[in-house]
């Protein structure tokens, strides 16, 4: 029997399914506080209907939804709905979307309440206000309805996070979040994610750091950082972490010391985590050294476009030679390096496309081991620099939180990608899978066929021929009937 039930929705389907962060976050002050907390993760529960109505059979004090925008939204409604019609427990949402646009959520029959920003203070107040039947017109943070009328409180001030009480991994069953391969060196391992800052200065345009984090940075001690590696190491064997911070490296001397804790307490740990190509400049060799040592095997950075022009538009604030200049430091360092990027921002052009495929080939020529996970196709998100550009280039935003339910990849038509544009995105995509398959491909056949493919794919990037790319269907062909063979032997 639980006071408190927080739902995670199924968002799109991963390899690996991440820890669900956001509600043991808001669950660790609760359950501090002696509340009885149930957490049910759609998608790692496939019983998550029966467990639900289980749960709200013992009438808990609040049912709690995390959503970002898209598919979780989606999910969190059919939750909802469930609950609402089943019951009388009042439901709070939480998370980056609702938080974003609080109004247009709160206008959505089954949402009661929304909790703006960070979770962990304003959850409780509202839990311990429910229970004494104390005004909630005073909890900062807090959206409600009260007579058909939407309130919004003031804004909190950010949490001190080294106050906040430890993750309650005991609510979860944690070996369905430890992946079996370290997301830093591919290598077997027991991985999982953390969390050591929240918050970014920097103002990438279609980034939601700029109003949901006010664009400030805020970063655990690094004592308190390593006391919670040490806990995940010694009770659950990780020796691999995913640092999900929204940048880790803003504060140095902080990183440097995170590492030569990691040293001096023998952590023998693999770590992945992201990075700004502009921070490189401002780690000498000793520095990177330093972060090998410690065990930071990969680094990823988001370039996002080879056009100056794109990226002076989304704020990117970080120059091609800083690019290159990272390429080659990182490699000199031992340390393995991946470069994000994007298509189908506002106002580009096919000539700003082609930019971006050729920084990726001379990037490539410096270091091919570098690794380019395939373009993200740019979608506009609430709460960015880039919405209010996309909506004057003529995107019509949802107008309802069922609306932004549906709001993915697939879903989404941004009016600047004609079809030509579409079509080079889609080749291009293809062309980077399928090169940077290569070369875990293996041998016999296949391999050999693969390595003519890549020929001629190099040969496209050179002469910029995306448009049309006939061998792909022979290629997919080529993969499906590998996949299968795999799959059956
Ligand atoms: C891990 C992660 C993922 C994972 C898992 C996502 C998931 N569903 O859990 C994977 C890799 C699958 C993923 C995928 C995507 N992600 Co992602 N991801 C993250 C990341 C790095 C960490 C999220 C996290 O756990 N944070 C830590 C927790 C503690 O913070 P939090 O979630 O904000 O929770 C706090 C508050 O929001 C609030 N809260 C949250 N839930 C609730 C619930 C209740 C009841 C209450 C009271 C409070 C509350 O309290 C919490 C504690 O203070 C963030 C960036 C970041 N550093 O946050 C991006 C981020 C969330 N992702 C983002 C995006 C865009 C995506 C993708 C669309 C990207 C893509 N496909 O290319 C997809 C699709 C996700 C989707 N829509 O379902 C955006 C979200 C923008 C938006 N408007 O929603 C972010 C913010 C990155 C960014 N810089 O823009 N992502
Ligand atoms: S550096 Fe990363 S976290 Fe910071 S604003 Fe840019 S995309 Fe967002």
């Amino acid at each position: 029997m639980s006071d408190i039930i927080l739902f995670f929705p199924k968002s799109e389907e991963t390899d690996a399914v991440v820890l669900p962060a956001s509600v043991l976050a808001v669950a660790a002050p609760l359950v501090k506080s002696n509340y009885r907390v149930k957490i049910i993760d759609q998608r790692t529960d496939k019983d998550w209907k029966k467990t639900l109505l289980k749960e709200i059979s013992n009438s808990p004090l609040i049912f709690g939804v995390s959503a970002l925008t898209g598919e979780q939204i989606l999910n969190g409604l059919e939750v909802s709905k469930i609950v609402k019609n089943n019951s009388n427990i009042p439901i709070a949402w939480g998370g980056v979307h609702p938080s974003l646009l609080p109004q247009q959520t709160l206008q959505n029959q089954y949402i009661d309440f929304v909790v703006i920003g960070e979770g962990e203070e304003t959850f409780l107040e509202l839990i311990e206000s429910l229970k004494s039947r104390k005004a909630i017109k005073d909890i900062e943070g807090l959206g409600y309805k009260q007579n058909n009328k939407i309130f919004i409180n003031p804004v909190r001030n950010f949490v001190d996070l080294d106050k906040l009480p430890e993750f309650p991994y005991h609510l979860i069953d944690i070996e369905k979040y430890i992946a079996k391969k370290s997301f830093a060196s591919g290598e077997p391992a027991r991985d999982i994610a953390i969390y050591t800052s929240r918050g970014c200065p920097h103002r990438c345009g279609f980034c939601y750091n700029k109003d949901f984090n006010k664009r400030k940075w805020r970063g655990k001690s690094p004592e308190k950082v390593i006391e919670e590696i040490k806990k995940l190491v010694k009770d659950y064997q990780i020796n691999s972490f995913e640092i999900n911070d929204d940048e880790f490296f803003v504060d140095l001397e902080r990183a440097k010391k995170i590492c030569e804790l990691i040293i001096k307490e023998n952590l023998d740990i693999e770590i992945f985590t992201t990075c700004r190509v502009n921070y490189v400049d401002n780690m000498n060799d000793e520095y990177l050294r330093l972060l090998r040592r410690a065990g930071f095997r990969t680094l990823a950075f988001g370039v996002e476009s080879g056009s100056e022009r794109i990226l002076d538009l989304i704020h990117k604030d970080i120059t091609i030679e800083q690019v290159f200049n990272t390429i080659k430091r990182l490699k000199a360092a031992g340390i393995n390096s991946k470069y994000y990027f994007m298509a189908g921002f506002p106002t580009e052009t096919v000539e700003d496309l082609y930019k971006t495929t050729d920084l990726i080939q001379r990037m490539k020529q410096l270091d091919p081991q570098i690794r380019i996970p395939a373009w993200r196709v740019f979608t506009s998100y609430p709460g960015t620099d880039l919405y209010e550009i996309s909506i004057r280039e003529g995107w019509q935003p949802p107008k309802a939180l069922e609306e932004w339910a549906e709001y993915n990849f697939d879903t989404v038509r941004m009016p600047w990608v004609d079809d030509k544009k579409k079509k080079i995105i889609k080749n291009v995509i293809f062309a980077i899978n399928y090169l940077e398959m290569g070369g875990t491909m293996g041998k016999g056949l296949f391999f050999k066929l693969a390595k003519i493919f890549g020929k001629i794919i190099d040969w496209r990037w050179k002469k910029h021929l995306f448009l049309f790319i006939p061998e792909k269907y022979f290629v997919s062909i080529l993969l499906k009937i590998k996949n299968k063979a795999l799959d059956t032997g």
